[in-house]
């Protein structure tokens, strides 16, 4: 049956931003509805439940900063909390802050229509209801469109199959099983050595090995747990002038590799690879933009491959060769190289034995079978663009969003895009978004929209939309900044590369949190310089 309901503002996701979007609107009087294809909230915390699934930014860093009350309610158990820990929090939030009587689960929104007379948003979902918005928010998320790869005969495969990003909430039993892992990104990476411990034989086929940096993963100290909480307001607030909007996680050592010598330079690189994670990537200020630095790093990091492996030749197909180092997502792990010193875990290189078919009981590569009761597919996303252009979304004169970001994603400040009015994304393509922590980023976009939708409110305007010639500017701007890095040259999700046929255009902004907030915030002071207000 159809129904309709009409809203100030629609927020389309109930993860990180989808939750705090919806309280934040509703803390200024808007009437907010919020629509979730998935049955609770959580978003990338209820989908990927895979072994072994955990944020690898310092659970410290990973939470919302807005409200200190959340921070004193709840105690954090790991340097790197487990997904199972990320979603009761998040549910926590969700009940702390009367969420769920404005949400509506279960519920997917298949399309939405500018309505240029009525200036409101329309949309439609997969339950058949019409809702109706002057605004309305996409926190759909840039990692939410899970992909499977095109591999033939991959829907003939008899055995259970499981995306990471899609894993079956009552678990997956490997005990006894042969499974196959596809994929060695970060999902990958973390699920490997805990399926490694619980199936009969493992095997892992790589088509690229990864950069990973060690986690070291630990408990954490009551007495840390006590200090974060008492300074957690004043650090945060720090943190989102850094340059990836972190304060516990790493400190980003503003020094060129260039300036000290190999011992220096190798002593640092120790340093932050005993200390673990993401805090090697800030060794030093140069790491991603100088080739010889980079190599220096790269290099350092397939040593320490050779050292864990102990099968020479497994060794070599795990040290990444044909990208610059953390121009992929760098990954962090726990014990992911010494995995395969275990004997019932093998190592299958793609790129010389290609798979050709999955049969009913079987992967099959050019050179052997290999017969598998189980397969994961830990084969990654189509990333930032997917999960919008699923919705059919139409701006002005109907055009329709797949058609005007057929050449890639244009945006301005990854907020809005021309032609769209009163659409905002919240960590879209042409923010810092994916190069961050990600809470930090969703934070600013969440405030920024909702400072926005207030001020149109205030003025009298009922709509905002960006200028052709502002969004043409920005484009130039980051695509300016990425070409400064060695980022656009891998063949990486951040370009579109993973996906085949998507156009390739480097889609993150490598400006860094800090200075994208100043930029962001001195246009909205500036009375929303480069959009247009009606
Ligand atoms: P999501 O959490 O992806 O939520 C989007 C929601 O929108 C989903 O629930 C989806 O069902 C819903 N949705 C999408 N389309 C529709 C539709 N048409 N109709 C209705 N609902 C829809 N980032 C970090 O900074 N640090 C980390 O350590 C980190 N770890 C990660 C680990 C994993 C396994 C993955 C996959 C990502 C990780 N990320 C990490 C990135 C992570 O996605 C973000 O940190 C953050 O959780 C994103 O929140 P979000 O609300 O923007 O999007
Ligand atoms: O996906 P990926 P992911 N045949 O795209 C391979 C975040 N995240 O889910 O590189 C064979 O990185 C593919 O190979 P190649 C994080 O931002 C964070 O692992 O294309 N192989 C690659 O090895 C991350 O970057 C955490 O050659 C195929 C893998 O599958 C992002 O999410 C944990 C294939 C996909 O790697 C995505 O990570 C998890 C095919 N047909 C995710 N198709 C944390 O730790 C693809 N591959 C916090």
């Amino acid at each position: 049956m159809e129904r309709s309901s009409t809203y100030d503002v629609v927020v389309v996701g109930a993860g990180f931003s989808g939750i705090y979007g919806l309280h934040s609107l509703r803390e200024r009087g808007f009437r907010v509805r919020l629509i979730e294809a998935a049955s609770g909230v959580g978003g990338t915390w209820y989908w990927n439940r895979y072994p072994g699934a955990r944020c690898d930014v310092e659970t410290t860093d990973y939470q919302f900063g807005f409200d200190e009350r959340i921070v004193q309610g709840w105690t954090w158990s790991q340097r790197y909390a487990p997904q199972a820990e990320i979603l009761t929090y998040l549910n926590y939030v969700t009940d702390l802050l009367d969420l769920r009587r404005d949400m509506q689960f279960d519920t997917r929104v298949e399309s939405a229509t500018f309505d240029e007379d009525a200036t409101r948003w329309e949309l439609v979902t997969d339950t058949g209801e019409r809702i109706a918005a002057q605004h309305c928010v996409m926190a759909t998320g840039s990692l939410s469109a899970a992909r499977a790869p095109d591999i033939p005969g991959l829907a003939s495969f008899a055995g259970g199959c499981h995306h990471t990003g899609r894993w079956p909430h009552d678990g997956v039993d490997f005990a006894g099983q042969r499974v196959a892992v596809i994929g060695t990104g970060s999902s990958g990476i973390q699920s490997i050595p805990v399926i490694a411990q619980q199936a009969r034989e493992l095997t892992v086929f790589q088509r690229t090995a990864n950069f990973s940096v060690p986690a070291h993963d630990r408990p954490r100290d009551p007495a840390d747990e006590a200090r974060m909480k008492r300074t957690f307001m004043q650090d945060r607030e720090a943190a989102k002038w850094t340059t990836q909007g972190v304060f516990a996680s790493w400190v980003a050592n503003d020094v060129s590799a260039l300036d000290v010598d190999d011992h220096a330079r190798q002593a640092e690189f120790s340093r932050r690879w005993a200390h673990g994670g993401f805090g090697f990537f800030e060794s030093f200020n140069d790491l991603i933009t100088d080739r010889d630095v980079n190599d220096q790093a790269a290099e350092f990091a397939r040593a320490r491959v050779r050292d864990v492996v102990d099968d020479p030749t497994v060794a070599e197909l795990l040290c990444p060769q044909d990208h610059p180092f953390a121009s992929k997502r760098l990954c962090v792990d726990t014990d992911y190289h010494a995995t395969f010193n275990r004997p019932n875990v093998a190592l299958v290189d793609l790129r010389a034995t290609p798979i050709v078919a999955i049969t009913p009981h079987s992967v099959r590569t050019t050179a052997a079978e290999f017969a598998v009761d189980s397969i994961v597919l830990a084969t990654g996303y189509d990333a930032m663009t997917g999960a919008l252009l699923a919705i059919d979304i139409r701006g002005r004169n109907g055009v329709g969003l797949a058609e005007k970001w057929s050449a890639g994603p244009v945006t301005y400040l990854g907020i809005q895009t021309a032609g769209f009015p009163n659409l905002f994304l919240i960590t879209a393509p042409g923010s810092p978004s994916v190069l961050s922590n990600m809470i930090s980023s969703i934070e600013q976009h969440v405030e920024w929209t909702t400072d926005c939708i207030t001020y149109l409110r205030q003025h009298g305007q009922r709509t905002i939309e960006a200028e052709s010639d502002a969004e043409r500017a920005w484009v130039a701007h980051v695509d300016e900044r990425a070409s400064e890095t060695l980022m656009p040259e891998a063949d990486s999700w951040y370009v579109g590369a993973n996906i085949p046929g998507k156009p390739r255009f480097f889609m993150p902004y490598t400006g860094g949190v800090g200075s994208y907030r100043r930029r962001a915030e001195q246009i909205a002071a500036d009375g929303y310089a480069g959009f247009v207000l009606a």
